[in-house]
Parts: C-alpha cells; sequence; structure tokens
C-alpha cells in the first residue's frame, strides 16, 4: 500500500453530539463575553405558527439528542422524551454550562418567535441567545428566563438584523452555585424561509433495480414524473430493440420522497440477457441485467467485506484484491498499542485481555460485542439456512467459494470468516476469578477519535477495554450456542469451547442481568448502549435452547416479557443491534429443535405474521422497500433495517413458499441496488450509480486519491433522516426522509459501512441468489420428491430414501444432494453411492439404478451414527433442482 499522510487532513473529532461539541467548545469562552449584549427590538411581530420551523429535533420524540451540544461539564441525554443535562454547581458565568443547537439560518429583516419549555430541579434564571456562532458572537435574541421545577412555556418574539447561514441557539445555564439537572423539551424556532429543498442530481427518472432481476421473480420499477395518467414503457434488449411494452400505473405522491410517481411491471418478460433498459416517453432507466446468476458476486462480494474488515492479520492481495492488501493491524507493533494486550479505561479493571482479531466494526476500528454479536450471527444464519431451507445452496458458501484466507481446509468458507469474529468475542469475556467473571466487556477501541484516512497498523492511539455489560455478555452466550451447533461437525474443540463462553456468559448475564453501557461514553468509539435486554435474554435463551435442548431455556422463553408478542419480537422498523429477539425467533422457527409443536407453531406464525406486515409495508411502498417507519424517520443505518425486514421476509417465504414473502424479499433488493428516490445502488461496485465514498478510515480514495475506494460489495448506511453529522446537516438540509443520503466520506450517519448491516446484505444475497439457481420453489415447479425416514436410537440411525421422478423427462443420471443439520456420520450404505463432507451429503446411483423415468421412484439408504440431537434434513437437491419433501 501507498504510504499516505494524514496530516494533510486535519484529524477529524467523530460523531453526532460528541463531534458538534468539540467543534464549538472553543467558542464557548468568548460566547458569554459578546453575547449577551443585544435585546429583541420592541415592536416584533411574532411569526406566524406555520411559519417554517428552523429547529432540527426540538421535541427528542426519537430518542435521539443530534444535533444538540453540550459543553462537556453538563453532559445531556434524552430522558422521557425530553434531553437533560445535569448542570455542575460552581461555576462562575452562565456561560460555563452551555445547551445548543448550531447551524440555524436567520434571514435579516424577517420576524422569529422562539419557545420553548424547560426545567430546572432548583430554582436558577438562565440566558437564552440566538447568536453568532463566530467571534464576535453578535446576539439576535439575549433573554434571562427564569426557570424551575415547572415545565412552563417560554416565547420570545424577535427581528434578525444580519443574514447568517449558521446561527446558533444557546441555552446559558452556568453560574449556579448548587448543581441541577436541566431538561428541556418543545424548543421551536419559527419564522424566515423554508429551509431549502435539497436537490441532489438524481439523473434518470425511471428507476430500476441497476444489477437486475431474476428470470423468474418480479421485476418491477418506478417512474418519477409530473404526469398523472398512465405512460407507455419499453422494455429494450442491449441492441436497443423493444422486447416488451406497457403502461405504467399512477401511484400519486411518494411520501419517504414528496415525488409523484407511477410504476411498471415486466415481470412477464422472463428473457435472460444484459444491457437490458426501460424507456418511457424521453427517459430511460440505468441498463441491467436478467439472469438467473444475477446476484450470484453480489453474494460472494458482500461475504469479503468481512475479510477487508478484520483486525489481528494482514490483508492478502492475492485474495482481496491488489488494491486492499495491508499489513496487519492492532497487534502491538508501534505504533499500535494493541490489541493483544489491552488494559481497561482507567478503573475498569486491572488485568488486560488479548482481544487481537475480531472485525473492525465500521469506518472506525473499534471492536464492539454488542454489534459483533448481530453481525457474526447474521452470518451463520446465511450458512445455517443452507441447511434447513428447501433450494437453500450451501456448497456455494462452501469451502473454496469466498475470499478468506483458510480456504481449503474442510470447513465451509463462510464459518471460517464467522470464526474470526467468534474468537474475538470469547477473547472480550471476563477472565475466571475477576469481578464480572463471564461477562464480556462491552467494546474496545481507541482513546480518542482518529482522523481520516488512518491505517490501521498506523493507529497510535492507545486502546481501551471498555466496561463488561449484560448486552454484551448476552451477545456472546447467543454467537457462542449458535457457534457450538454449527462448528460441532468440523471441530468439536472449538464447539465446545463456543458453548463454555457461551453457558458461562448466560450464567453472568442471569447474576448481572441489568449492567448497561453509559450512554455517553462516545469517545473514541461508538457508545453502542441498550439499556433493554429482555430481547438479548429472548435471543440467547433461543439459541441455547436450540443448541442444548436444556429445557431451563425454553422455560426462560417462556417467562420471557416478549414471549408471544410479535410487535416487540419483530418491531416495525425491523431488528436492530439494539432489538435482536428476532434473531431467536428465527432460529427457532427454522433450525430444528426439542419446541413442543403447538410452541413451534406460535413461533412459525410469529415469523409468518411479523412477514404479512413487513410484505404489506412493500405492496403500500411506491418504491417497493419493506420499510414504513412511522413519521417516515429514517434511522441511521436504514438500508439494513430494509434488509433485516428482508430477512424476516425469506424466512417466511422457507417456511411457506409463498411468493408473496419472496416478492417482498426482491423488492427490497432492488430497492438497495437503486429503485429508490436517489437512484442509487447503495453497494460499491454493483450498478452503474452506486456509491463508493463510504466513511472509512482504510479506504479513503475520497480524501487521498492513493488510496482505494471500498470493495465491491460494501453497502452504504443509506438515508437517515436526523441529519447526525454536519455534513448531512450543511449540505441535506431539506431532505426528504428517503433522500437524506449523500455519497461523502464525511456523511458518516448516511455513508458509513457496518459490520451489522453487510451482513443481511449478503443474507439476502445468498438467499436470491439460491432463488436464481434452483431454489425457484415459487417459480418452477419440482421435478423431483423425497421421501427420508429415519430410525433413530441413541448414538446412531437407520435412514431410507426415496427419490421420485415427479416431472416430465427421463433423468439419467440422478444425483441427490442434502445437508445434515446435525452432527451424523455415515457409516455404510446400500443401493446408492454416498460421500460425505463434513454436513453435505451427495447419494449417486450404483449403477443399474441411474436412470428415472417420469413417475419412476428409486430407493436406498445408509447407517449412520450421531451424537447428541438429531433431526431429519428436509432441504434435497437433484442435480442442481430443489426437490419436494413428503413427510
Ligand atoms: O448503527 C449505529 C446506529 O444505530 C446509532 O444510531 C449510531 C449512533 O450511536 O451508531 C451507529 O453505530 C456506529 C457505532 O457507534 C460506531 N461505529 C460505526 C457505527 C456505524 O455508524
Amino acid at each position: 500500500m501507498i504510504p499516505h499522510s494524514h496530516h494533510s487532513h486535519p484529524p477529524r473529532p467523530h460523531r453526532g453530539g460528541r463531534r458538534a461539541r468539540t467543534r464549538v467548545l472553543g467558542t464557548l469562552a468568548v460566547a458569554g463575553l459578546f453575547g449577551a449584549v443585544l435585546v429583541a427590538p420592541a415592536g416584533a411581530a411574532a411569526a406566524a405558527d406555520d411559519a417554517p420551523e428552523q429547529i432540527v429535533n426540538g421535541d427528542f420524540s426519537n430518542g435521539s439528542t443530534a444535533p444538540w451540544w453540550w459543553t462537556e461539564n453538563s453532559p445531556g441525554s434524552v430522558v422521557d422524551g425530553r434531553l437533560c443535562a445535569e448542570i455542575p454547581g460552581g461555576t462562575t458565568n452562565p456561560w460555563d454550562a452551555i445547551v445548543g443547537e448550531s447551524d440555524l439560518p436567520l434571514i435579516a429583516g424577517e420576524s422569529y418567535t422562539l419557545s420553548y419549555t424547560a426545567t430546572t430541579s432548583v430554582p436558577v434564571t438562565i440566558t437564552t441567545n440566538v447568536q453568532m456562532a463566530v467571534d464576535p458572537y453578535t446576539a439576535e435574541l439575549s433573554e434571562h428566563d427564569q426557570l424551575d421545577d415547572t415545565a412552563t412555556p417560554v416565547s420570545h418574539v424577535f427581528t434578525a438584523r444580519a443574514d447568517n447561514d449558521a446561527a446558533q441557539l444557546v441555552f446559558q445555564v452556568g453560574g449556579s452555585s448548587e448543581p441541577f439537572t436541566f431538561c428541556l423539551d418543545d424548543v421551536s424556532l419559527r419564522g424566515g424561509a423554508e429551509p431549502p429543498v435539497y436537490t441532489p442530481d438524481t439523473g434518470s427518472p425511471v428507476r430500476v433495480d441497476q444489477v437486475g432481476y431474476l428470470p423468474h421473480g418480479p421485476k418491477d420499477g418506478t417512474f418519477v414524473t409530473d404526469a398523472t395518467e398512465p405512460q407507455a414503457w419499453t422494455l429494450k434488449n442491449a441492441a436497443g430493440t423493444a422486447v416488451a411494452t406497457g403502461t405504467t400505473v399512477p401511484g400519486g405522491t411518494d411520501p419517504s420522497s414528496g415525488q409523484n410517481v407511477q410504476t411498471f411491471d415486466f415481470s412477464s418478460y422472463t428473457t435472460a440477457g444484459d444491457g437490458y433498459t426501460v424507456t418511457i416517453g424521453d427517459e430511460t432507466s440505468e441498463p441491467f441485467t436478467i439472469a438467473t446468476d444475477v446476484y450470484t458476486s453480489l453474494r460472494t462480494d458482500s461475504l469479503a467485506y468481512y475479510y477487508n474488515q478484520r483486525s489481528g492479520i494482514a490483508i492478502d492481495g492475492s485474495i482481496a484484491g491488489a488494491a486492499y492488501a495491508r499489513p496487519a493491524g492492532h497487534l502491538n507493533v508501534a505504533p499500535n498499542t494493541g490489541d493483544n494486550g489491552v488494559p481497561c479505561q482507567p478503573g475498569v479493571c486491572d488485568y488486560t485481555l488479548d482481544a487481537a482479531g475480531g472485525w473492525y466494526d465500521a469506518g472506525d476500528q473499534g471492536k464492539y460485542v454488542v454489534n459483533g454479536g448481530i453481525s457474526v450471527s447474521e452470518l451463520m444464519n446465511a450458512y445455517e439456512r443452507t441447511l434447513t431451507a428447501k433450494g437453500a445452496d450451501g456448497a456455494a458458501l462452501g469451502d473454496g467459494k469466498l475470499k478468506v484466507p483458510e480456504t481449503g481446509n474442510g470447513v465451509p468458507d463462510i464459518l471460517d470468516e464467522a470464526r474470526w469474529e467468534l474468537n474475538f468475542l470469547m477473547e472480550m469475556q471476563v477472565p475466571d476469578g475477576q469481578p464480572l467473571e463471564g461477562m464480556a466487556h462491552h467494546k474496545l477501541h481507541d482513546k480518542a477519535w482518529t482522523g481520516l484516512p488512518q491505517a490501521p497498523d498506523k493507529d497510535a492511539q492507545p486502546r481501551e477495554l471498555h466496561p463488561p455489560s449484560t448486552a454484551a455478555t448476552l451477545n456472546l452466550a447467543a454467537a457462542g450456542a449458535q457457534c457450538a451447533r454449527l462448528f460441532r461437525p468440523y471441530d468439536a474443540a472449538f464447539a465446545d469451547r463456543c458453548l463454555t463462553a457461551s453457558e458461562k456468559a448466560w450464567t453472568a448475564a442471569e447474576a448481572h442481568p441489568a449492567v448497561y453501557a453509559d450512554p455517553n461514553d462516545a469517545t473514541g468509539g461508538g457508545a453502542y448502549s441498550d439499556g433493554n435486554v429482555t430481547d438479548e435474554f429472548y435471543w440467547a435463551a433461543s439459541e441455547l435452547f436450540i443448541t442444548t435442548g436444556d429445557d431451563s431455556y425454553r422455560q426462560k422463553l417462556l417467562d420471557s416479557p416478549l414471549y408471544g408478542d410479535t410487535e416487540a419480537v419483530f418491531p416495525h422498523e425491523g431488528f436492530s443491534w439494539g432489538s435482536t429477539a428476532a434473531l431467536g425467533a428465527l432460529d427457532l422457527a427454522t433450525v430444528p429443535n426439542k419446541l413442543p409443536a403447538d410452541e413451534l407453531a406460535a413461533v412459525r406464525t410469529m415469523v409468518t405474521d411479523a412477514a404479512d406486515g413487513y410484505a404489506e409495508q412493500s405492496e403500500q411502498a411506491l418504491y417497493g422497500l419493506p420499510y414504513a417507519p412511522s413519521g417516515n424517520h429514517y434511522v441511521w443505518g436504514s438500508n439494513s433495517q430494509v434488509l433485516n425486514n428482508a430477512v424476516v421476509l425469506g424466512v417466511a417465504d422457507d417456511l411457506t413458499g409463498d411468493t408473496r414473502y419472496r416478492d417482498a424479499v426482491l423488492h427490497a433488493l432492488d430497492y438497495v441496488l437503486g429503485r429508490n428516490p436517489l437512484n442509487q445502488s447503495y453497494v460499491t461496485g454493483f450498478g452503474e450509480r452506486n456509491s463508493h465514498n463510504q466513511h472509512s478510515r482504510i479506504w479513503a480514495h475520497e480524501l487521498d486519491a492513493d488510496l482505494p475506494t471500498p470493495p465491491a460489495g460494501t453497502l452504504a448506511g443509506g438515508p437517515d433522516s436526523q441529519l447526525e453529522d454536519p455534513t448531512a446537516q450543511s449540505k441535506l438540509t431539506g431532505c426528504a426522509p428517503a433522500m437524506c443520503y449523500i455519497d461523502d466520506i464525511e456523511s458518516y450517519s448516511t455513508n458509513e459501512s457496518a459490520i451489522n448491516w453487510n451482513a443481511p446484505l449478503a443474507w439476502v444475497a445468498s438467499y436470491a441468489d439460491d432463488l436464481g439457481s434452483g431454489g425457484d420453489h415459487g417459480g418452477n415447479p419440482a421435478t423431483c420428491q423425497v421421501t427420508y425416514t429415519s430410525y433413530r436410537w441413541s448414538g446412531g440411525f437407520t435412514t431410507l430414501v426415496s427419490l421420485k421422478n415427479t416431472g416430465t423427462t427421463a433423468i439419467s443420471p440422478w444425483e441427490l444432494g442434502w445437508s445434515f443439520t446435525d452432527d451424523q456420520k455415515i457409516t455404510d450404505r446400500w443401493q446408492a453411492e454416498i460421500t460425505q463432507a463434513g454436513r453435505n451429503v451427495t447419494a449417486r446411483p450404483v449403477g443399474w439404478n441411474a436412470s428415472l423415468s417420469p413417475g419412476a421412484s428409486v430407493g436406498f439408504g445408509f447407517n449412520g451414527t450421531s451424537t447428541g440431537q438429531v433431526s431429519d434434513p428436509h432441504a434435497f437437491t437433484m442435480n442442481g433442482a430443489t426437490c419436494d419433501t413428503a413427510q
């Protein structure tokens, strides 16, 4: 890699409130001196109630503090829907403690009304200023407001004298001898002009999946137009020849973008090819492909992201691509100070942990157990699905298929990648004999934020362990239990280690059920704080129950406040790192386990009920996405919410074969790959207009041309309507929710990549690629049927298989493949040649029984040994195509 200097870019502080705070701190001392001089001119008229609102997030209703800031001595957080800050006693001046918001545009001569409600736990007089944010801090409004513990509405009117693109509102709450709590709500500054509407370059108004469509899948697009009458559309092939035509369906205004749109559907066209376009009037879409393998490279590239994110290992250019080669990061080689022996933050512990390895979380180089757990779990789910779902192709994730250095070790490559993170999660466990033994440290990261770019091996910041948390501990318990069952056939010692770590973590979490990470612990790394761990308990109990069959875990599920609560397990807006119960429910619904039939049926119903909701969101959306956040609040990482909902839909399809669910999954993928209000493919290297400037310290090409862009397959977080970084705030003001995105390396709240976001992309890409390569149970009727009958006893089994040709043509020779879901090992067989590699089994004719005419069956059998609980496989492929199963 070509050396670069990060001195050419000043180190950038990071993250929402913190970053803003750092930026404004320098102004505070003088703000007071110069600020409180002017009063509102007499006679200013109140701005009308419907005058434009200038305050961003004035009611704190979504739990976020952004873009509010406060001085370091007065930490703030959202409490019961208000922003509350702890103000120290003993300061001298009003400006010694401040809570404020910046970037407020003011227009000279315009009248403004500032209003808010606030309480203080002791009576104080505060100074409320609207002022310049820079020297000389001239105030347009300066008032002394008397506050106490009653939330009396305060309102002030003023007329701005000067234009200002970025004024600030400051509540100066210093100068009290006693400490107090200051809580703020319903802050409003009305007047002036509407914030400018953000108008990005969105290219063609004809929006399609810029990668393409499966021949037998749905093929839909969206047309942005003022027209209200149906329009003619033409599908053209690469030669420009019209191959299909139709008319659009007017849809009205899309609430997520404010665009008037129409939709078009060319599903009935099924001929494979590259370079298709859709033309409407004079407008032509980006080109796309129709093919069964249209998502094959998305599957492998989305997974290659993880190798590129590895810490503690040199990235090999012959695997990752020459541009991505880099030395190992964070192995205690100077200037690195970790991660082989990482101390705690001062006062947190007095041991060090060897926590080398794992994946960097995102554009930063922190490693977080909370987010690591869901990420590795969704990767393991992509694999585990191939053991249980009809038509899922384990070989595509198998040994030799992915970009990992462990290829050739006989273990599926996706498990090799998962193991890199699982090891790290286990390293974060508090050692025996220490306080909080068995819990997991919440996170490990730099002491202070580094700037961009920053090569991992050149990071000189001290690395620190942060305190253990219950949420992290349960992430370890859940991921460890899943690890134990998946690695059992490949590496029993590793499986044992995972299970031991998992059970120990579970016990520790039960002993310390409410140890929460500090929401303000966000210097040098993200907070990932989570004050509700009922979902993590549900998830971990599910995984431990599936793996061990121990009924005490089932009892924990029955006792969980989430039991049977579909809305809580599968939130309307999607599961996430802070809401993980869905992971447990999805696995209970699909992975063979000992739940009694009625409880299993209830879990499956919960999955399909949730999927019905997401499918409906997709069907209502004019851009087809299964994500309809209330109030159109697109969250930080919204693309991962879209894709997590698609995972639930994919599982519902696996359970039922209902094409409604399948269509919604594919529509989610279409949205992410370009059928959206910005005409943006959010995946690097996929589609004509793809994101390639994601916020990254490693792939900072936008800041240093010698560095690469992110590797192909990297997902951008996507629209975040709360504008939670300064770049978003300055460049996206006035954006419609689904358009609050910018492919700018500085916009970490809309354009970062993260391990928990690429994971559902990999899951969905894997699912979609399986559909294309024969697993399309919604589109192509199966031409084979398998009857699988096992006789089991402790330690062994005998199985009889009957394979029937239910198609209309003869097959010769046949080849039947499946994967064991458990630890079965075939010892002898009859009437078929059977080979087993790990869990994957292939049966072939012995010779005389090679030919299967339509309607004919062939039978064979085998004996085997097993340890622990064993279930029958129920996903079979004959010569690559999915079979039906008869039970
Ligand atoms: O994904 C996280 C999102 O849900 C939060 O709103 C946001 C702010 O706390 O943090 C996101 O996670 C970031 C983490 O804190 C640090 N590494 C980068 C992550 C993605 O932006």
